[in-house]
């Protein structure tokens, strides 16, 4: 079974990410790993955290001489930040002098909820374990997951399609959101110019005034076939496991696949996207089924058809604002100012990277249910003889 947790806190020594369930023999790409690792680092609106930090996967076990050998695979990342918190985050008692107490929770973060739940006396351990630097793990666990997928020729990518404002409001062509990995720039990873500095002007007002803003990032699984999840339980649903996946992510606040959210507006004509059937060979077309529009984001009743998976995930503005909101000292009660630490005011490309990671990680754990094989051998050829089958139908 594929799986994987993370470790680490967002000032702690490192991150680290363990993935077991991948089979033995597949290729890794280092460099990708760690290409994706830098694009998640990207965008106009990051913090000056992103100017010390520069993600790189020391991968520690599971992975020799370039390939998988089925055993557990451990990652570290680590956080350059670290020499500046060793004092004030220990891992033993320390000085408490030098610790550095996150004195009143800020409206939206996990910090009061957290104080309460684990019965800190202030949200420091909170704020160290639920700040979205803890996505540089499953962005490491997820380019694994990808390698998997690519090696089947099934590709993942992400677009920004709003930032606050300012939106795209045109379809992206899978090869233009494709594209936007190759850049050696990311300003907010918008397929369209004018859209992106519109979406720069959003963010302009927000590094201005002391704000934050959010947005909606779009992931794209291309080239996976039809038949992957099932209707046939609750939890074998693909389009559920996805909204989860891309849902436990920070600052996710809803999540879309396809056209859902005006489907729900629109008439069953103008949302089921009709079927039509090819007689004539096509040998790149997963199948001889065809649509000429995808409403359904590429899953129908669970299962994916066929087209383009496509993922929505709404991000709300980042918590933590330069000019505070209105909270609580966690040592007096008495009103005061949320608690500002060095932050990121806009992280919609960012987060469309971590989402790549987790829609990655779900199709390939999906993908490994349907065909199974320990070996990248035995898992190539389960899934050409399924292609085979169904390109026949
Ligand atoms: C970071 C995400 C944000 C950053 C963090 C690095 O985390 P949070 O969810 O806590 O706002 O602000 O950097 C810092 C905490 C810092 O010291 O600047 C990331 O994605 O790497």
């Amino acid at each position: 079974m594929l799986r994987f947790s993370t470790a680490g806190e967002s000032h702690g020594e490192s991150l680290v990410a363990l993935l077991s369930g991948l089979p033995a023999g597949l290729e890794i790409d280092l460099e990708f790993i760690d290409r994706e690792l830098w694009r998640r680092q990207q965008g106009f609106g990051r913090g000056g955290r992103m100017h010390i930090e520069q993600d790189r996967a020391h991968i520690l076990s599971g992975v020799r001489h370039g390939r998988t050998i089925g055993s557990p695979i451990a990652v570290q990342i680590e956080n350059r930040d670290w020499k500046n918190w060793a004092e004030a985050l220990p891992v033993g008692p320390g000085d408490p002098e030098r610790h550095k107490a996150v004195a009143s929770p800020r409206p939206g973060h996990a910090d009061l909820a957290g104080a309460l739940k684990y019965n800190f006396p202030d949200a420091r351990y909170v704020l160290e374990r639920a700040s979205a630097r803890e996505s540089t793990a499953r962005v490491a666990a997820g380019a694994f997951a990808k390698l998997l997928l690519r090696s089947l020729g099934i590709e993942i990518a992400s677009h920004v399609i709003r930032v606050g404002g300012a939106e795209l409001g045109r379809e992206a062509a899978w090869e233009e959101i494709a594209a936007l990995r190759q850049r050696g720039e990311v300003v907010l990873n918008c397929v369209d110019a004018e859209a992106e500095a519109r979406m720069k002007a959003e963010v302009d007002q927000v590094l201005r005034t002391g704000d934050s803003i959010g947005g909606v990032f779009e992931v794209v699984i291309h080239g996976l076939p039809p038949g992957i999840g099932s209707y046939a339980n609750w939890d074998e649903r693909l389009d559920g496991l996805l909204a989860w996946t891309v849902m436990s992510l920070q600052a996710v606040k809803a999540v879309e696949i396809g056209r859902g959210v005006t489907a729900a507006q629109s008439l069953g004509s103008e949302v089921h996207d009709a079927i039509g059937y090819r007689t004539e060979e096509d040998s790149r077309a997963p199948t001889r089924f065809l649509r000429e529009r995808n409403n359904a984001g590429g899953v129908e009743g669970g299962v994916s058809n066929g087209e383009d998976v496509v993922v929505r995930g709404y991000l709300k503005p980042i918590s933590t604002l330069r000019r505070p909101l209105a909270s609580v000292s966690f040592a007096t009660r008495e009103p005061t100012k949320a608690a500002y630490e060095r932050s990121d005011v806009c992280v919609v490309p960012a987060a469309g990277v971590a989402a790549e990671a987790m829609v990655a990680f779900t199709a390939a754990k999906m993908v490994l249910e349907k065909f199974g094989g320990d070996s990248a051998g035995e898992l190539k050829r389960n899934y050409d003889g399924y292609l085979e089958q169904i390109h026949r139908y």
